[in-house]
């Protein structure tokens, strides 16, 4: 199968098919199943969204659209129905709940809508899922089995590994998920890059780090929306994005379980890199479920580089 959507008459390959055929375990193959359709849910709720602030805050402070809340909602209702997860933990609650019978093999870690401050102005967001086969606190690799990502924008589009490289799907008119482009590659080294919170905060070698690309002709690309700017970092197969340590947060703003995890689980299945500008993300102990961590996460070359500018 080469890149592009596949003809519809001869071989549509959707979701199901592909992770059988990719020999994907059978609980696996139906739990991301249940996340994707997950996806259809949330997307119908953005579309009749509101646009006033509900007035809730999430557990860090901030306002938080009714949009973050019924995605929330959506993705845990869904899941305690699941038969295959045991506990659930969201950007939107405080701690991990139990979830189903409790005996479900999996965990799933989820933000469900990141980038909601995004919605009002049109531009994308998404859903990022960690699926977890262990404990997720106190623990680095080993316990990410799969993860997945729904970008809504022009398109709805997933990109999902369960360790058998990455590949992407859209979501067609039928509603089915269609194989795109499998097996994402990416290059050595890109051309763009997404340099994450105020210049003025940096640290001295995350400047130095970010005028150098400037220096060697990258180009930036910034949307505010995690989810979007890792996905064109994916499809370009180069570049980066980071959000780096900043001198008022030096844990930076992105969160370790929710949504460093998860992309750097699919960014090294497609050869990529993601550190905290040392270590590898997936090797980090993940200490509570709000723990943040700085991130350089792309193709190899311009991880490898922020490291020595980061010593
Ligand atoms: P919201 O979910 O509050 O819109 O934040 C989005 C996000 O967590 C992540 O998606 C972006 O990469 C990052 O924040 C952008 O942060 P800045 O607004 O500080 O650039």
């Amino acid at each position: 199968m080469g890149e592009g959507i596949n003809d519809y008459t001869k071989n549509i390959v959707d979701l199901r098919r592909h992770m059988w055929m990719a020999g994907v375990e059978e609980e696996l193959r139906r739990l991301i199943w249940q996340i994707a359709v997950v996806g259809k849910y949330i997307s119908a709720k953005i579309h009749e969204a509101n646009r006033k602030l509900a007035g809730f805050k999430n557990i860090y402070g901030e306002d938080q659209l009714s949009l973050d809340r019924a995605a929330d909602e959506i993705m845990k209702n869904q899941l305690q129905y699941s038969g295959f997860v045991r506990e659930y933990a969201s950007e939107e609650l405080r701690e991990i709940v139990k979830t189903g019978s409790g005996r479900g093999k999996y965990i799933v870690a989820a933000d469900p809508l990141d980038g909601s401050s995004l919605v009002e102005t049109n531009l994308a967001i998404g859903t990022i899922i960690g699926i977890h086969k262990e404990a997720i606190l106190d623990k680095g690799r080993n316990t990410m089995a799969a993860a997945l990502y729904i970008t809504y924008g022009p398109l709805i589009t997933m990109i999902y590994s369960a360790g058998k490289g990455a590949h992407e799907f859209v979501l067609n008119r039928e509603g089915e998920y269609v194989l795109a482009q499998e097996n994402i590659v990416m290059k050595e080294k890109g051309s763009i890059f997404s340099p994450g919170g105020l210049r003025r905060d940096w640290l001295p070698g995350h400047q130095k780090f970010v005028e150098h690309l400037e220096k060697e002709g990258y180009k930036l690309r910034y949307s505010g929306g995690f989810v979007p700017d890792i996905n064109q970092v994916l499809i370009k197969r180069g570049g980066l994005f980071t959000y780096p340590a900043l001198l008022k947060s030096p844990r930076g703003k992105l969160r370790l379980l929710f949504e460093l995890q998860p992309m750097a689980f699919i960014m090294e299945q497609a050869g990529g890199m993601a550190t905290d500008g040392k270590d590898d993300i997936l090797s980090l102990k993940v200490e509570n479920i709000n723990h943040c961590s700085p991130v350089y996460i792309g193709s190899r070359a311009e991880v490898e580089l922020a490291k020595q500018f980061l010593v």
